[in-house]
């Protein structure tokens, strides 16, 4: 696997490298998050940079979230996490808000970041749709506690969707400025890794969104915890146009729920989209989707089994959280200090 994994060059050779990463306990694990983010987060563990990978529970709560149900979010993604393969012993995993640095270097950014800046967000502009005045400061400011993720340990690697792009441009302007402010070469400038062929995996129902956790229909998406016959069903059900598959790449372009499913079959073959045309190409949906439902129950079955195993033991996962938030807090508690410091806080 380690050989797969492609590290863009640094934009930051002088710092280590090293990878850090996260997701929201906003609902269950989807495909989306599993390809775009999971899957390649388990690939750069293995490759042998030093990872950190986080649950993002201060973020999750920039919209309601009842607290059971946030609790409960947050030891399923951690099992998803492990059931995918990662390993504490390896890789880091614990969640944000055991971690003050992260909210504390949060509120640094929040006076080093522009309005405009965060004004030019689409994520916001997507989640807090046409009620802006009723969204949560926290909502607006998200970027802002991104970077303070990323930037609390120097991570000089990020592994994310495509949707996360323009976030991670933010992080970079947010060193880049706090850099020259101070006239220092503190924080590194990171570097997003966005690759596969699953960077964006769009909804069963449309072609054209993003698959989410938070979608209100569940056809919409593939869930982690799916069964297998609820995964062939999904697959099954996948809106389609009526033509067969096109014979080459080229094909796709006009046809986003094709190219949706093409793009799903890549990235869980582990092969590329020409490759899958190439045995495929010409087939109609009849015969393309059970194979790719099998591909994908072969997959997430045995995850989402070891998910199911895992949350029989909530005191266990509790337990890995709060090691590696731990070994978390040594690594960002010295590198906070010295921002204090370089800001003009007395420090006792
Ligand atoms: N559809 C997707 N395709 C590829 N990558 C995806 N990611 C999310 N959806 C897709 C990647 O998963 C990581 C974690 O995302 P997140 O939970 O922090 O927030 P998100 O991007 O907003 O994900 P969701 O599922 O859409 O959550 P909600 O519905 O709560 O907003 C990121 O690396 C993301 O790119």
């Amino acid at each position: 696997m380690g050989d797969t994994v492609h590290m863009p060059d640094s934009r930051a050779p002088d710092f280590p490298q090293r990878v850090f990463s996260g997701i929201q306990p906003s609902g269950g694990l989807t495909l989306g998050n599993y390809l775009g983010a999971i899957k390649r987060f388990v690939e750069m563990q293995d490759s042998g940079v030093e990872t950190i990978y986080c649950v993002v529970d201060m973020h999750a709560i920039t919209v309601w979230q009842e607290p059971d149900a946030l609790r409960r979010a947050t030891r399923e993604l951690a099992a998803g996490y492990l059931a995918a393969g990662l390993d504490p012993a390896r890789s880091i995993l614990f969640n944000q808000s055991q971690v003050p640095a992260h909210a504390e270097l949060g509120w640094i950014f929040n006076c080093v970041a522009r309005m405009g800046w965060l004004n030019r967000m689409t994520q916001f502009k997507d989640k807090a749709g046409k009620n802006r005045e009723k969204a949560s400061v926290g909502l607006f400011a998200y970027p802002n506690l991104m970077a303070a993720d990323i930037l609390a340990y120097h991570a000089t690697h990020v592994p994310v969707g495509e949707d996360q792009k323009q976030h991670l441009e933010l992080t970079r302007d947010i060193a880049i400025k706090f850099n020259n402010d101070y006239g220092v070469e503190f924080f590194p400038v990171v570097e997003p890794v966005i690759e596969g062929a699953a960077t964006r995996v769009m909804s069963l129902r449309d072609g054209t969104k993003k698959m989410s956790k938070s979608d209100p229909s569940d056809m919409s998406r593939i869930n982690l915890t799916d069964d297998a016959d609820t995964i062939a069903r999904k697959v099954r059900k996948a809106k389609t146009d009526p033509e067969p598959l096109p014979e080459a790449p080229g094909g796709l372009e006009a046809r986003p729920e094709a190219r949706n499913l093409v793009n799903i079959y890549a990235a869980l073959s582990g092969g590329s989209v020409a490759q899958v045309m190439a045995e495929h190409g010409g087939k109609p949906f009849s015969e393309f989707k059970p194979l790719l439902a099998d591909l994908a129950v072969a997959e997430l079955a045995p995850i989402s089994a070891e998910m199911a195993r895992l949350m029989h033991d909530p005191a266990e996962i509790d337990r890995i959280l709060a090691d590696g938030a731990a070994r978390a807090r040594v690594l960002a508690q010295p590198i906070l200090e010295r921002t204090f410091d370089i800001v003009g806080m007395v420090r006792g």
